[in-house]
């Protein structure tokens, strides 16, 4: 069922990739096989991600940067990730109206992704969408997530370069401060320049910078932008390229790929091991009879996992045998 949609993503049919990519969300059985098909497929392209507090301007500076790019011929991807939300049809109206201009572009591909419901998995499952986008051939791939928390910064992990947008808004530098987003960017923009505060908060984010200055790490960008009427948008736009270019001159593209492969197969490894350890129903009716012991006060936890354990040494024997 699945190889004629893998057929047309490797015809750069963007029906198929969207079919895809329903498959992977929904968490379906062949989503192992369409990974494992694409993985030889794809071309290394630079992931972007875009992150920052809600309404600070990530969409509409998309939409120009994505104008830009398509002015020089390239094809564009953008995987909208709303992690507090869980419905997907709210989004995807939301990021038509605001990327409306390049929405129906032949070379544009928008898709949004809600967590619904379960935060567990969003991470990986952009990362897996951002696999399918590489594979498809895009010259650019961009992640937008909205918010500052946890999740966010996880999502961020699927990206080579972070985008962090910030506005002179009531509380948005402290807020930057405190999330951990001066941690992860490279290249922070602080949008909405026309507004009172920009220049300022230009300031703190450089000083902030100054301060944790690893002199190992090539030293983040600040762009002040005001992305309704493409100002500071230019530089944006040139500073992209360049940061891929330098990442993959200086190897460091591939230490992080290095990264994500490893843990995807140690992910893969321990997903194998966890789910052939509790398809023996026999265990499940030690755990039942653990979690009362453990109630009782007659084991502790850990008491548990021993016995727990024990039985998994069985199983590998049972199976050699
Ligand atoms: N004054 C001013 N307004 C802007 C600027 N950039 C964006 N806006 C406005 O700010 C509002 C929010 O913009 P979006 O692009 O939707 O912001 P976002 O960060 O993608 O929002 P979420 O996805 O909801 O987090 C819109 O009304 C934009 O028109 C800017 O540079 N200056
Ligand atoms: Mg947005």
């Amino acid at each position: 069922m699945v190889e004629p949609l893998l057929e047309k993503l490797f015809s750069r049919d963007k029906v198929g990739l969207a079919k895809l990519i329903t498959l992977i969300e929904n968490d379906d059985p062949v989503s192992d096989e369409i990974i494992h098909r694409i993985y030889p497929e794809m071309k290394n392209t630079c992931r972007i991600g875009v992150t920052g507090p809600p309404g600070v301007g990530k969409s509409t500076l998309l939409e120009k940067i994505i104008m830009e790019l398509r002015k020089k011929g390239k094809t564009v991807s953008v995987v909208v990730v709303d992690p507090s939300s869980p419905f997907t049809g709210g989004a995807i109206l939301g990021d038509r109206i605001r990327m409306s201009k390049v929405y129906l572009d032949e070379g544009v591909f928008i898709r949004s992704m809600a967590s619904r419901g379960s935060l567990g998995g969003i991470a990986d499952k952009t990362k897996s969408v951002c696999d399918l986008l590489d594979a498809f051939g895009f010259d650019y791939i961009f992640i937008e997530t909205v918010g500052v928390g946890q999740v966010e910064i996880d999502i961020m992990d699927a990206s080579h370069i972070t985008v962090v947008v910030l506005a002179p808004e009531s509380g948005n530098g402290i807020q930057a401060l405190k999330a951990g987003l001066m941690e992860i960017g490279d290249i922070f923009v602080v949008n909405k320049g026309d507004r009172d505060g920009a220049d300022q908060l230009v300031s703190l984010i450089r000083y902030t910078l100054e301060l944790k200055q690893d002199k190992s790490q090539q030293e983040p960008m600040v762009i002040k932008t005001v992305a309704t009427t493409r100002e500071g948008v230019d530089e944006l736009v040139n500073a992209v390229p360049n940061f891929c270019k330098s990442l993959k001159e200086t190897g460091k593209f591939y230490v992080q790929k290095e990264t994500w492969v490893r843990k995807e197969i140690s992910r893969l490894v321990e997903r194998e091991i966890v789910g052939s350890y509790w398809k023996d129903n026999t265990k499940r009716v030690i755990l039942d009879k653990c979690v009362k012991d453990v109630i009782n006060g007659k084991i502790t936890p850990f008491e548990a996992q021993k016995i727990l354990l024990e039985k998994m040494s069985e199983t590998t024997e049972d199976t050699e045998k």
